[in-house]
């Protein structure tokens, strides 16, 4: 069975799909520890793993290969972030057919030209393709899946762009015709207002994903509540969680001036054998070492 499909039997069960950020196999294992149901792999986390921002930088094959590292190591469906696709249509062809290949469940493209620009950045540059030109890549991305349970999110910035409701809500008609399996409608207002009357206007065919970063109001049980949704998206605290806990354990060992501080606030060193399988590793010694 394709990620996919086991993406969409998780969104027939339980009514959402809920993912968890990450940005390297190991987040996705511990993502997948803490009971989400999907890995986000987000380009914005990946794009800070490498110190650069995130402005279509971190190229393809470098997302890429992250990517197939976290399905590889982690049991659950990854919703891969492809930003605008890398490029026209005809890379889209390109992309899918690798992310596919590389075992994730569902891809996420946005309608802003390349090279983009971060959403939540203030007074970023957010620049738009044509709704036909995006219809074109979104048509191309439905063309290039070989399962056709492999999830095409068509992703709108109309309200990042300050384009208003009625723009977000016909670009949203326009790409699920197209053929994209679910809408995501991303915003950057401080409260959820934006996107619940996007939410409540919202009469299309396809679910609704969300990336609810900027208005941290919005709850499991609130995005239950509106209905209409889909995929909940954590967008990025695997990166700000471990940017929160090396400052602080950093801090510590200058402080202290040594690690004997720190012992009790960081994950042992038997932990992280575990998480690397060293107990298999002692098993198959015993076996196969002669
Ligand atoms: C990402 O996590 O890479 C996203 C979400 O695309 S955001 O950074 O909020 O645009
Ligand atoms: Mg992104």
């Amino acid at each position: 069975m394709g990620a996919g499909t086991t993406f969409r039997q998780v969104l027939d069960k339980n009514g959402l799909v809920e993912a968890m950020a990450a940005h390297s196999p190991l987040s996705a294992m511990l993502a997948a520890e803490a009971g989400f149901d999907a890995i986000w792999a987000s380009g914005f986390e990946l794009s800070a793993l490498y110190g650069v921002p995130d402005v279509s930088i971190v190229s393809m094959t470098q997302h890429l290969d992250m990517t197939r590292a976290m399905a590889e190591r982690s049991a659950l469906p990854v919703v891969a972030d492809i930003d605008t696709g890398f490029g026209n249509a005809i890379n889209v062809l390109y992309a899918v057919e690798q992310y596919e290949r590389a075992g994730v469940a569902a891809i996420v493209m946005e309608d802003k030209s390349f090279p983009k620009v971060t959403s939540l950045i203030a007074g970023g540059r957010q620049d738009m393709v044509r709704i036909e030109e995006f219809q074109g890549k979104i048509e191309a991305a439905c063309a290039a899946r070989v399962d056709k349970d492999l999830v095409i999110v068509a992703r709108t910035e109309a309200l990042i762009a300050g384009l208003g409701q009625d723009e977000a809500l016909k670009r949203a008609h326009a790409y699920a015709a197209a053929g994209a399996d679910m809408i995501l409608v991303h915003s950057k207002q401080k409260t959820p207002d934006e996107i619940e009357a996007f939410v409540a206007a919202w009469d299309g065919a396809v679910p609704i994903a969300l990336v609810p970063t900027a208005y941290p109001q919005m709850t499991v049980a609130r995005v239950r509540d509106l209905g209409k949704i889909g995929l909940l998206i954590w967008g990025n605290h695997a990166i700000r969680a471990s940017v929160g806990a090396m400052r602080k354990t950093f801090a510590q060992i200058r402080k202290d001036g040594g690690i004997h501080g720190v012992e009790g606030s960081i994950a042992s060193v038997e932990d992280i054998f575990d998480l690397q399988g060293m107990g298999k590793v002692k098993e198959d010694e015993k076996k196969f070492l002669r």
